[in-house]
């Protein structure tokens, strides 16, 4: 039996005071999801219970107990708290799926802090934008990002502490920088957790935005109350599963669901901290008797990739339930994963500004493949017209997805940018900036975005970053970003480049700007090809119009010109 049991009956009776009273928690108490992920669980007789098993390239092992976690977060904050480190200051976590980062996390929400979790493959002026906008005091990572850190540190003045956690003592530590092992540290028992309310600020994460600046999510520590239950009843987590999330903490499903979803129900859940690789992932899955698979279509569009063959090599009879998050799940995937592995990939919509699950196939509702499903309980969603704002009642019709706001996990503003976060709702609605269909059942159908975000590979690139990395280049004059189609990461990203005078097109210069935009870019935003061009469409009043450059890559249409310049 799935936890949610029926969709249908969950939909007429509910509330979320269901996740509140689940969790033990009232209006107005004290709500710390660094308390509900670790302290909670020992309290429940789980202490001994394994929290998380990790394992590393060449395939060490670590793990830790739920009492484990406890402590070591209790660690963490107490050596946080001896740097000066109070309540509502930022720590950003700069570090790979290392145990430091899940357990980092909790320690830093345990005193109130805000955890600004960043992915550890940003190069340092993406580090460094995002460290700026938040005025971060403290900075966790590891020896091999280190460099990144120093390049920067002079630049900012408002960091005070880089903390390294596997410091060997080999170079002589820099100003600000200080070690610590959590590991070797010594356990703390007795530690007063900060009493922070439903409403104090919890994570800050980042995400591209339209403007080239990319936005700091702001998260609250009531986020729990979605976190919690969508990872029940969509995730369908059980006492005796064996949980695997794929996704990095640097993006948001890896805190939702990597941290937070999977410690709050006390689940066992492992970690492979290695890049993609069909036969190491069934390997995991096989090693751990993997029961819950939480993944996305890039991965799941690699595995088709790699064959149905070596899977025969595994045995995958340990897994139960599988979902999908992040860009379009084709509706092969779910076919090609129904035949290989006899279960089909749930598809599961929602943001990072979400928080939480907002669309979803659950567990027993019957999958129409390719269409991501209908709103979570407690989720009103419909799509409105992108004129008037109206919601649409006409069946097949494209609008943009809306969602009334008020489900707990909702961002609360992004940092220092109000007016972006305004902007985002329209008649009453939150608009996540996607567009859809619904059709007579209820199901929703993802067409694309409504921006010119580029999701590559699940990662949301703005094409206004990858732009302005390559006007810094001295050969080029002007820069159009855009998506083309890709077969495995859906689509990838295209610049096209116009040169200033003095400069030629070729090989050497193309391989030359490539190697200046990697040092300011994250390898995922890194375009895959560049094309020289003469002069890039535009409008009469100068703006590029990249809709002409997207539909010659992808083959369509280019509909109406009237408003282009050199026409
Ligand atoms: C969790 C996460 C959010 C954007 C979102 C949409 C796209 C996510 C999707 C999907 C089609 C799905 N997206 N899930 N598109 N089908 N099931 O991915 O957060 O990194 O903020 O990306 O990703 O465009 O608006 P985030």
């Amino acid at each position: 039996m799935s936890n949610i049991g029926n969709y249908d009956e969950r939909l007429k009776n509910f509330d979320w005071s269901i996740s509140e009273k689940e969790l033990g928690y009232k209006k107005g108490d004290v709500i710390n999801i660094g308390w509900y992920c670790s302290d909670r669980i020992c309290q429940m007789g789980k202490g001994n219970k394994m929290a998380l098993i990790w394992e590393g390239l060449g395939g060490v092992e670590k793990k830790y107990t739920y009492n484990d976690v406890r402590l070591k977060s209790n660690t963490i904050g107490t050596f946080l708290r001896s740097l000066g480190i109070k309540n509502e200051d930022r720590v950003c976590l700069f570090m790979d799926k290392i145990p430091e980062l899940y357990i980092g996390l909790l320690g830093i929400l345990k005193i109130g802090a805000i955890a600004q979790p960043l992915f550890s493959a940003f190069g340092d002026d993406s580090l460094l934008v995002r460290l700026e906008n938040a005025e971060t005091s403290a900075i966790i990572t590891q020896r091999k990002h280190l460099p990144k850190v120093r390049k920067i540190v002079e630049k900012m003045p408002f960091l005070k502490h880089i903390i390294i956690v596997d410091y060997d003592g080999k170079h002589p530590l820099r100003d600000k920088e200080v070690a610590f092992s959590m590991d070797e540290a010594t356990p703390v028992e007795k530690f007063e957790i900060f009493p922070t309310k439903a409403e104090s600020p919890s994570i800050l994460h980042y995400t591209s935005g339209t403007t080239g600046q990319p936005k700091g999510v702001k998260h609250v520590h009531y986020s729990l109350i979605s976190q919690y239950l969508t990872t029940k009843w969509v995730l369908d987590i059980q006492e005796n599963d064996i949980y695997w999330c794929t996704a990095d903490p640097g993006w948001v499903t890896g805190t939702s669901y990597g941290i937070i979803g999977a410690f709050s129900t006390g689940v066992t859940q492992c970690v492979l901290d290695s890049g993609f690789a069909a036969e190491a992932w069934y390997k995991f899955i096989e090693k751990n008797k993997v029961t819950m698979w939480y993944s996305a279509p890039t991965a799941i569009r690699s595995l088709m990739k790699a064959g149905d063959e070596i899977i025969k090599k595994y045995d995958l009879s340990s897994l139960r339930h599988l979902a999908s998050v992040g860009e379009p799940l084709n509706a092969e995937a779910v076919v090609w994963s129904e035949k290989v592995f006899g279960k089909q990939f749930h598809d599961s919509y929602w943001q990072t500004e979400t928080g939480s699950i907002m669309i979803s196939n659950y567990p027993g509702m019957k999958i129409k493949p390719g269409s991501m499903g209908k709103p979570f309980p407690g989720i009103t969603a419909t799509i409105i017209d992108p004129e008037t704002y109206e919601p649409i009642k006409e069946e097949g019709k494209v609008g943009l997805i809306a969602i009334k706001p008020g489900w707990p996990s909702m961002m609360r503003t992004y940092w220092n940018n109000e007016e972006t976060y305004k902007n985002k709702f329209k008649n009453g609605w939150y608009l996540p900036g996607d567009r859809s269909t619904i059709d007579k059942d209820g199901y929703f159908w993802f067409i694309g975005r409504d921006d010119d975000i580029i999701n590559t590979g699940g990662h949301l690139v703005s094409p206004f970053e990858v732009e302005s990395a390559l006007l810094e280049h001295e050969a080029v004059a002007e820069s159009a970003v855009v998506s083309k189609p890709d077969d495995v990461n859906m689509e990838v990203v295209k610049a096209f480049v116009t040169l200033k005078p003095g400069f030629t097109a070729s090989a050497d210069l193309d391989l030359n700007i490539m190697n200046f935009i990697r040092k300011k870019l994250s390898p995922l935003a890194m375009p895959q090809e560049i094309e020289f061009i003469d002069t890039l469409p535009k409008t009469r009043s100068g703006k590029i119009m990249r809709r002409i450059l997207h539909a010659k890559e992808w083959g369509e249409e280019i509909g109406d010109i009237s408003s282009l310049e050199n026409d």
